[in-house]
């Protein structure tokens, strides 16, 4: 299918800061040696990706608003619109010389998710979708959530809380209970490829929770798009204000949700 203008100016601009956080990421392995490591290297690498991808974008579409990972809000003159975006989901992958890391760009139109782009530039593969238009592969394959039945068959990613992070002890219940249920549970590291590989049907299901809008915001269009159900873990639709996510076809969404709900993993 041909990208239309909106995706033509989106996947322009992950491309352009693919090519930034590749190059970088060549050097990032060899400092993986060195006693100090790529720690503030990686740090600018990051920053450089953001800056290409809102130079490129504000050039395309003046005055939409953003939220983005290091600049954070800043508000447009359109207000009716706002590009979400982490110019490195996986970033501690990123640092550690593993390719399994992408560009995540999410667009709010009236505060409605409409557009969604999930890029890997080590992998090349390009993960697209607009409101009813369906979900793409590269331009080429079209994306359908996986249609196992059973949680005995599935396949499930999650996000593991580290140092630093909260809700271990809820982690620590829930992993407890899945790992009872399913054929495996997989960790990524990025939110955003999670959620493209589950609108590609490679995962079955993924939960996460503390995790931040612009880890979410372009998978959830992702999703819906090659046919999935997306929820918080009340089941509402209400992902990026309460930073927690379920994904998967619409039958294991309901066999898996008693597993993960708020209600549940708090008894
Ligand atoms: C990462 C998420 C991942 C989560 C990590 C981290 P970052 O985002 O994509 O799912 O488990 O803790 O938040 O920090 O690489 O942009």
């Amino acid at each position: 299918m041909p990208a239309s203008a909106l995706m033509n100016v989106m996947i322009g601009a992950a491309r352009k800061a693919g090519r930034s956080l590749s190059r970088d990421f060549g050097e990032v392995e060899q400092l993986q040696v060195s006693v100090k490591g790529p720690g503030n290297f990686v740090t600018a690498a990051d920053l450089r990706a953001e800056e290409i991808l809102y130079r490129e974008l504000s050039k395309a579409r003046p005055g939409y608003s953003f939220l983005m990972e290091e600049r954070g809000e800043i508000i447009g003159d359109d207000q009716s619109h706002r590009w979400v975006v982490d110019p490195l989901d996986g970033t501690t992958n990123f640092l550690h010389g593993v390719p399994m890391f992408a560009i995540s760009i999410g667009l709010e139109r009236e505060g409605q998710l409409v557009a969604g782009l999930v890029y890997n530039p080590i992998s090349d593969e390009l993960f697209a979708a607009e409101k009813g238009k369906g979900a793409f592969l590269n331009d080429r394959r079209r994306l359908r959530v996986a249609a196992r039945k059973s949680l005995s068959d599935s396949l499930v990613t999650t996000g593991i809380p580290h140092l630093g992070r909260p809700g271990h002890p809820v982690f620590q219940r829930e992993i407890k209970e899945v790992t009872k249920y399913v054929a495996g549970v997989r960790r990524t590291g990025s939110a955003a490829l999670d959620l493209a590989w589950i609108a590609a049907g490679r995962f079955d299901i993924y939960w996460e929770r503390d995790i931040k809008p612009w880890d979410l915001a372009a998978g959830i269009v992702l999703v819906r798009e090659a046919g999935g159900t997306i929820t918080d873990l009340s089941g509402g639709s209400d992902m990026l204000e309460k930073g927690q996510v379920l994904a998967s076809n619409s039958s294991l969404h309901k066999e898996f949700f008693p597993l993960v709900a708020n209600s549940s993993a708090r008894t």
